[in-house]
């Protein structure tokens, strides 16, 4: 089967959006599926970042699927255990197995001897593909999508595909060089009453919170079913936002996120940027520390992040530092098409706020039943 026709059945199977990092044993899946026109094809810069992706995608009423090198099991370990595992979101996997057999370079023959094992520690239910298995195999996978809520793998040896990719493929459009000069800007309000303004300026549209206090402060102040708080995952809330916006490009999706967080996931920005989703808001709570862990420095205080996302190609940028600005610039960030980047410098002062006082299942139930509204 050539893997043009393998991305086909995925399709014919009901997967409608994908993410993944290329691998050579799928180049002919992954050239056929960024051609398909309509269909949402995220060249994630991680494989966590593709799980983010997709997890966001499930969340908004999609049926995603990502594709990875099995080498990316290691870089989505734990997207996987504390975003999809833990929350419970249906993703397939399509893992290639490099170092299959002990045949392979170096750098693949540990992975490829752990692979099965690797897979079956996460407790994520696997088959290995073989040329006239494969339309079993999708059948068993969509089943056990269905039953288990959680995500499924297929594992894709060696030589099974005999298609390679054609000649390189992207939108050709060269995005306008940014001349984006970052404003001085001085902390005095704390991420709490940052949080309070944003969250001022919304209505309806779907909130996706960074782990740790950006998360339990946003909670204290208005929960609402349209709340994603992400309680692992850290470096996912974007990723995670980017999804939901693809799931549903007709409402406004909104990250608040934090500046570790952002920096953990760095590459995510020019992902968003390169898809440019017109209904994607980030809005990052700059207090140039790891807050939730202590008060930490984090490298924020020199690597301005607003210039950083202006040089990745979001539409537009600001950066503001009291609680009337965070309110405008949301304001108008939803009024107009992004994706939109606003950086709030705030100081690193900590609200009393308890955890988030839902489980995982009753966060992930009540925001894809808002999201479907
Ligand atoms: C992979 C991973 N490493 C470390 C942590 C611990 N951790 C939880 S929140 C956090 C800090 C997040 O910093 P930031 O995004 O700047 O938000 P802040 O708490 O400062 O608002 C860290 C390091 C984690 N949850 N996951």
């Amino acid at each position: 089967m050539t893997g043009a026709a393998f991305a086909e059945r995925l399709i014919g199977a009901g997967f409608d959006l994908f993410a993944g990092v290329p691998c050579s044993l799928v180049e002919g899946v992954i050239a056929a599926l960024e051609r398909r026109p309509g269909l949402p094809y995220v060249a994630a810069v991680r494989e966590d970042v593709a799980v983010g992706v997709a997890g966001g995608a499930w969340l908004a009423g999609r049926r995603p699927a990502v594709v990875m090198q099995n080498s990316g099991l290691g870089t989505s370990l734990n997207a996987l255990a504390s975003f999809s595992l833990m929350y419970g979101l249906p993703a397939l996997c399509v893992v290639t197995w490099r170092g299959h057999r002990g045949q392979d370079a170096p750098e693949h023959l540990l992975m490829g001897e752990i692979t099965p094992g690797l897979l079956d520690l996460l407790r994520i239910p696997y088959r290995v593909l073989t040329p006239d298995g494969i339309d079993d195999a999708i059948a068993w996978a969509g089943r056990e999508l269905r039953t288990r809520h959680a995500p499924v793998a297929l594992v894709v040896p060696p030589k099974l595909f005999s298609d390679h990719a054609a000649e390189p493929f992207g939108d050709t459009h060269a995005r306008s060089a940014a001349s984006y000069a970052p404003p001085a800007l001085t902390p005095k309000i704390s991420r709490m009453t940052a949080i309070k303004a944003a969250l001022t300026a919304l209505g309806d549209e779907l909130l996706v919170c960074a782990n740790g206090y950006p998360s339990r402060e946003a909670c204290a102040i208005a929960d609402r079913p349209q709340n994603f708080y992400m309680i692992g995952s850290m470096g996912l809330a974007g990723p995670i936002g980017l999804g939901v916006a693809l799931g549903r490009p007709d409402r406004r999706t909104v990250v608040l996120d934090g500046d570790g967080n952002v920096l953990m996931s760095l590459g995510a920005l020019a992902n968003v940027a390169a898809l440019a989703p017109r209904n994607f808001i980030h809005c990052v709570f700059d207090n140039e520390v790891y807050g939730s862990t202590g008060n930490q420095a984090s490298p924020s205080r020199h690597a301005r992040l607003d210039a950083i996302a202006a040089a990745a190609g979001y539409r537009t940028v600001a950066a503001v530092d009291d609680a009337e600005a965070v309110t405008a610039a949301i304001r108008r960030m939803l009024a107009s098409d992004g994706p939109h980047f606003l950086l709030a410098k705030v100081t690193a002062a900590e609200a009393d706020v308890p955890r988030i006082p839902h489980t995982p299942t009753e966060l992930r139930d009540r925001f894809r039943a808002a999201a479907s509204r």
